[in-house]
């Protein structure tokens, strides 16, 4: 890995090009996703950032594939993405959470070798009161024989991911990502409309300072679970009481535990049996970022990146951020002790 001091003015561009010119035998496909993925943030961080002006807050009559009222914004961040994308010539399908199918590259277009998943706009139910949102992305290596890429290269477990990331359209707009060799944080400047290195090789602390769960839940929790918020909550096992935050905006939540430790967790309960969040869209691509900065994410059963898929719209329970803290829900929920808890 090249290393950078945060005091040096590394644009994500030039990043990414140093980071490609460590693997000789890279075709440039995959650091031109990246490119186009930057290219689209800072296109949905200028519609995010205008909302209130630009008379486009609000939802959609619209309802995506989970019947969910889409916002505006949703819809247009998600077109946003498609054709930022589908003409590049690196990828040869996309899923989108707002969208029911595989997103096939129109014809007439060269297909690649990458197919892309993302959720465009991710807790967009917050927009109409200016909480921050953010866009989940995660590119996976195409398996199928064919030209045009298939429900099968989109169903891979996260482990097999290539590049996976976020980005944050908050107090500033941050994009962070990996490619298996560490979490990269690059700040946007508005000035020069450029990502800029921010946060070199990201690690998040091992034990956590905050707990970002969404307690109106916890009559529906099964008693495991119960007892594993009572621990995180310094009620038992001695466990240091976490602070309680949550902005019910995963990559706001998940970006603050990122960097300051802690976990998120979103249990199943007795009405969502998986949980709420998309694994293919959400739970995967922050694994593998929070896996590469020295955390963990788990299920309720198993790591999340082990999951293999059967739907592309696939929800799981998650538990993701600081190593011990996730390691206490392993071992409280599958009953396995896989680290220290206390
Ligand atoms: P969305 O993809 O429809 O925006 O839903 C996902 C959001 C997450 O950002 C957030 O963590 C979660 O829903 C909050 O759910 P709840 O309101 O049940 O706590
Ligand atoms: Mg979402």
């Amino acid at each position: 890995m090249v290393q950078h001091t945060p005091t040096s003015v590394v644009t994500i561009d030039r990043y990414i090009i140093e980071q490609e010119r460590l693997y000789p035998e890279a075709t440039g496909e995959l650091s031109g996703i990246l490119y186009d993925v930057a290219l689209a943030a800072k296109m949905i961080a200028n519609k995010v950032r205008s909302a209130g002006l630009a008379d486009i807050l609000g939802s959609n009559e619209s309802q995506n594939v989970q019947g969910e009222v889409q916002a505006k914004l949703d819809v247009l961040s998600n077109e946003i993405i498609i054709k930022a994308m589908d003409h590049g010539g690196r990828l040869c399908a996309m899923a989108s959470e707002e969208e029911p199918d595989i997103i096939p590259i129109p014809d007439g277009f060269k297909c690649g070798k990458y197919v892309l998943l993302f959720d465009p706009l991710d807790g967009s139910s917050n927009i109409d009161v200016n909480v921050p949102v953010g866009t989940i992305f995660s590119v996976l290596r195409k398996t199928s024989s064919g030209t045009r890429g298939e429900m099968s290269d989109l169903l891979q477990p996260g482990h097999q991911q290539v590049a996976a990331g976020y980005v944050i359209y908050g107090s500033s707009t941050m994009l962070v990502y990996t490619t298996g060799q560490g979490a990269h944080g690059f700040t946007l400047d508005p000035s020069i409309g450029e990502f800029l290195l921010s946060h070199p090789n990201i690690r998040i602390p091992d034990s956590g300072r905050y707990l970002s769960v969404n307690d109106s839940y916890e009559q529906l929790w099964d008693e495991n679970v119960k007892t594993l918020m009572r621990c995180y909550r310094g009620l038992e096992r001695d466990h240091k009481a976490l602070s309680v935050r949550y902005v019910g905006s995963l990559v706001a939540d998940f970006h603050r535990n990122l960097l300051g430790g802690g976990v998120f967790a979103y249990p199943a309960n007795a009405k969502r049996k998986l949980g709420k969040l998309r694994l293919l869209y959400e739970a995967n691509p922050l694994a593998f970022i929070v896996e590469q900065a020295g955390g963990a994410a788990y299920d309720g059963t198993r790591r999340v990146m082990d999951v293999q898929p059967t739907e592309l719209h696939q929800r799981t329970p998650l538990y993701i951020g600081s190593k011990r803290e996730v390691d206490l829900a392993t071992e409280l929920l599958s009953g396995v002790a896989v680290g220290v808890g206390g």
